[in-house]
């Protein structure tokens, strides 16, 4: 999973000051150093993790921080929004221009996903902005890069617009737009060649292609895992070219998390899409806020939702939300949600979402067992209505009673309870964050939702 080094490690700092009673300065020095290693062993840039850090410390050694009642969670809250901000504000609109068609410029290394992403970004554009794209074959360099185009455009019934590879990059791209006008695609997006590092020759055809097609947009495909090289292939682009967003790809992959964490503060590029797949539609908006929850073990409570909206009935979906929020769900809510999540995915993502996921013992490492989610269940139907309302009535007898009911043991009864505590402490946890930060009849997570 994407992340989880700088998961671990920050999640094990500040489960150490969240729950402190009272913080003083040493207290947050200590924390801060163990923040600054965490972010530079995650390949984070140097100069973003001294700012960082600065940053947190000013204002979690701030009075009102300090002073306030609940001291370890206020710094957890300014540690998630710091990093919300380092990643940028939300910003994974399209470019609409006024006269079609819109342009769109991929560029980026060889290999780093730009054919892959052309495809998926012309899905999405067509699924989510019910708009008519063009894809544009302007790589003549590569070996099979106009088939490879070609292929993905008849697997997604999509236009492909190509002159083979003895017709320059800028002729195909001008060709291109006046047959998209002729065919009435008001979007364009152009898949350009990459080299295996940045070179004058190639930055030289990308600008003209720029300055013939005068795109909307140009968008830095890079790859997440080659961390600190993103960087700097995305400040070198940026400065030859002039971005307008950045498509980070294979975050399904473990990349430690560098180049999410550092572009945008580097490069004043923003994120606006990741790649989580070779699939076509495993592309997502690159929230921040989320992306930082799920960073800091908060889960990601928001994706999770719109999952359950989009394949489970929206009523339940809503109840889900609302108890979730006011952490009011008990073991048979468990037990339905059990059900019902099941159906959104492979059961390890899912789970990973939930606030308190990390707590649960084998999740990280282990890929959850199906078998373990039956036995799960099998413990929650032994329970009586109480016992799943308020499971703290379950005494030694009543564990006797369900081990027998269910045919599990009594200590995977108890690991059971202990873990359904631990979630419902963390939702609380949340929800009093969110009361803090309550407006007159105003309802605020501790995140920004959108
Ligand atoms: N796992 C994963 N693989 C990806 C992703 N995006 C692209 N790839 C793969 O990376 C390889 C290179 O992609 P390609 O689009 O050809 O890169 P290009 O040279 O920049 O056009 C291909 O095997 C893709 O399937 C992603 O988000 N996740
Ligand atoms: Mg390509």
């Amino acid at each position: 999973m994407a992340f989880e080094g700088l998961a671990d490690r920050l999640q094990n700092t500040i489960n150490k000051i969240r729950g402190k009673g009272k913080v003083n300065e040493a207290d947050v020095k200590e924390m801060m150093r163990e923040v600054r290693l965490a972010l530079l062993e995650a390949d984070v840039n140097f100069k973003v993790v001294k700012d960082f850090v600065k940053k947190v410390s000013e204002r979690a050694v701030g009075q009102e921080v300090l002073k306030s009642l609940t001291p370890g969670q206020q710094i957890v809250k300014v540690v998630q929004e710091e990093l919300t901000e380092l990643m940028g504000g939300e910003n994974s609109k399209i470019a609409s221009a006024h006269r079609p068609p819109t342009v769109i410029m991929m560029v980026g290394l060889q290999g780093a996903g730009k054919t892959t992403t052309s495809g998926k970004l012309a899905n999405l554009i067509r699924k989510k902005y019910n708009r008519n794209p063009l894809l544009v074959a302007a790589d003549i360099y590569r070996p099979a890069a106009i088939k490879q185009l070609e292929t993905l455009g008849k697997q997604l019934n999509m236009p492909v617009f190509s002159l083979g590879d003895q017709v320059s990059p800028v002729e195909i791209a001008k060709q291109a737009i006046i047959k998209a006008k002729e065919d009435h695609n008001d979007y364009v997006l152009i898949d350009t060649a990459g080299r295996l590092h940045v070179d004058e020759n190639l930055m030289d055809e990308l600008k003209n292609i720029k300055e013939l097609t005068k795109p909307d947009e140009i968008f830095l495909v890079v790859d997440a895992m080659t961390g600190q090289d993103a960087v700097n292939v995305a400040q070198s682009f940026n400065e030859q070219l002039g971005l307008t967003g950045v498509v980070l790809t294979k975050l399904d992959g473990d990349t430690r998390g560098g180049a999410a964490l550092s572009i945008r503060a580097v490069t004043n590029t923003p994120i606006k899409f990741v790649g989580l797949g070779e699939k076509m539609d495993a592309i997502e908006p690159f929230h921040p806020e989320r992306m930082a929850s799920r960073i800091l073990g908060m889960g990601d409570v928001l994706t999770l939702i719109e999952k359950a909206q989009a394949s489970v009935d929206e009523e339940k979906a809503k109840d889900l939300e609302q108890k979730m929020r006011t952490a009011s769900f008990t073991l048979d809510d468990f037990l339905e949600q059990l059900g019902q999540v099941r159906k959104l995915g492979p059961l390890d993502e899912i789970l990973k979402m939930m606030p308190g996921a990390n707590k649960i013992k084998g999740l990280n490492n282990v890929q959850v067992d199906e078998k373990q989610i039956a036995h799960v269940e099998a413990i929650i139907q032994s329970m009586t209505k109480a016992e799943k309302i308020h499971p703290e009535i379950i005494n030694g007898n009543r564990k006797k009673r369900i081990a027998k009911g269910s045919g599990r043991s009594v200590t995977e009864i108890n690991r059971l309870l202990k873990q359904f505590e631990d979630m419902k402490k963390m939702m609380k946890q949340m929800t009093g964050m969110q009361q803090k930060g309550k407006k007159k009849g105003g309802f605020k997570l501790p995140f920004k939702p959108f």
